[in-house]
């Protein structure tokens, strides 16, 4: 019998839960719980059976809509097949028979991938490829990392470390030494409600060429970005901002990681940002979509010169010091090949192409709404950001999160900016019913 004391309602409530919740308000939470017991395409349902139309493919992950019946089947008939199979010096076919069906989807350059168990562990993975890869190489004094301000990766130590959320930050301390940032490339003056990507800020890019002059390019490894940034609020790059990165990167020798955990998946309407954009990095991090958020994984893909740099010396030596215990999980790899699968039979890597206008004209006409300060978009993805109440910033934000909760829809909220990106299955009715429902929710908010 746990000694513990608990409330007589245990049980019924829970308020005295063991469970600490991730980036969440656990006290908030826990005297006002919002649980979701099962879900299918479009919608979540809670305990009591009410529907929710799912505004933010759960964390940005489920493109492919919930409980998909192809993927949900591979995933049973693989636990009960071979639950788990050793990664390291052992294999087994599904991790490389999924490789073998991704590698023709990646961007041109990119041949090889490295499975993790998610987006943080796809950073951090990605992070030491980069400072090894230069020491294979013979520059060894790169180690040097350059993330940007505003950006996300994940919250393990080199993730932490690159990124650019304060509150993500502020607690941990160094984390990890020699690393530095970009400016952002957020400009409300110049760029609010632009539609696509902002006209103005391109030049922004020559902030690397400051940070190479202060540390010495020679010293810097690598570069990591999210292409759209989506986390802190849906940062779009300004026109000819990715492209000027990449020729800075290329003139100094430095690598180019592109954070695709959210922006992949057709989430823009192409397979991978890097397509979209049509700027090609030397590096890719990604998770999420990877398996349509039903089994947790990550990968890193990496263009060909990368993967041979490691494949050097003697042949019974490991090549890369570095993997999870779950790398390449069976029932993961199961879960990505069912995705796949469904991305391919229902064209869901493009089909975005087709909404986007749809899904732009739709958020922008929430531009007269109260409070409205920006609205951001690009494929399908939108920020609509509102004005923060006097000294309680993220206020208005949660309560127009919580609203829309009881309105029947889930919406992601950060600070004062909800941010929308459905499953890619979405229908132009639904679409208008999502905008609608951000609608009422700004107009009743005060
Ligand atoms: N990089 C990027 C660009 C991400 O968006 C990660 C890394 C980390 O992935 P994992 O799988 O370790 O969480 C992410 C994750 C939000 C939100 O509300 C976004 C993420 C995670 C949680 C919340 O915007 N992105
Ligand atoms: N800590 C200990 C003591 C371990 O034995 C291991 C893996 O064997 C890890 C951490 C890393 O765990 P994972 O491989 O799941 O990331």
């Amino acid at each position: 019998m746990n000694e513990r004391a608990r409330p007589e309602t245990v049980g019924t409530s829970l308020e005295n839960s063991p469970f600490f919740m991730p980036f969440s308000m656990n006290r908030a939470f826990k005297k006002a719980p919002r649980l979701l017991a099962r879900a299918e395409g479009m919608y979540y349902y809670t305990p009591e059976g009410r529907k929710i139309l799912d505004g933010t493919s759960g964390l940005w992950c489920v493109n492919a809509g919930h409980c998909r019946k192809s993927i949900v089947e591979a995933v049973q008939k693989a636990v009960a097949t071979l639950d788990f199979a050793p990664p390291f010096q052992m294999g087994h076919p599904a991790a490389f028979e999924f490789a073998e069906k991704l590698a023709p989807l990646l961007p041109k350059g990119l041949t090889r991938i490295f499975f993790t168990n998610s987006g943080s562990e796809s950073v951090d993975t990605a992070l030491k490829l980069a400072i090894g890869y230069h020491r294979q190489c013979g520059e060894g004094q790169r180690i040097r990392l350059i993330g940007r301000e505003k950006g996300y990766h994940g919250v393990n130590f080199g993730g932490t470390a690159v990124g650019g959320i304060v509150g993500n930050r502020k607690i941990f301390g160094a984390l990890v030494t020699g690393v530095d940032h970009m400016r952002h490339t957020h400009d409300p003056a110049k760029n609010a409600f632009s539609r696509g990507q902002p006209k103005h800020g391109g030049e922004l890019a020559e902030d690397l060429d400051r940070l190479c002059q202060l540390h010495d390019p020679s010293t810097i490894a690598a570069v990591i970005v999210e292409p759209v940034a989506c986390s802190a609020g849906v940062f779009v790059p300004p026109v000819g901002y990715l492209q000027k990165l990449r020729e800075i990167c290329d003139r100094h020798g430095i690598l180019l990681i592109f954070d695709e955990v959210i922006n992949a998946w057709g989430r823009l309407g192409k397979p991978f940002a890097s397509d979209y954009f049509g700027v090609i990095p030397d590096l890719i991090t990604t998770a999420k979509g990877i398996t349509n958020g039903t089994v947790p994984m990550g990968a890193v893909f990496m263009k060909e010169n990368l993967y041979q740099a490691f494949m050097t010396g003697p042949e019974n030596a490991v090549e890369m010091p570095h993997g999870y215990t779950y790398s390449a999980h069976p029932l993961a790899c199961a879960a990505g090949l069912g995705t796949l699968k469904v991305y391919e039979d229902e064209g869901l890597l493009t089909r975005v192409g087709e909404l986007a206008q749809y899904w732009e004209d739709g958020a922008h006409s929430l531009r007269d709404c109260p409070n409205v300060v920006d609205i951001r978009n690009l494929g399908l993805i939108a920020a609509i950001e509102l004005a923060p109440r006097p000294g309680a910033i993220g206020a208005r934000g949660m309560d127009a999160h919580l609203q829309a909760f009881e309105k029947g829809t889930y919406m992601r909220v950060t600070g004062d900016v909800i941010a929308l990106a459905p499953p890619l299955i979405i229908q132009k009715s639904e679409i208008d019913q999502l905008f609608g429902t951000v609608r009422e929710v700004l107009k009743s908010l005060a």
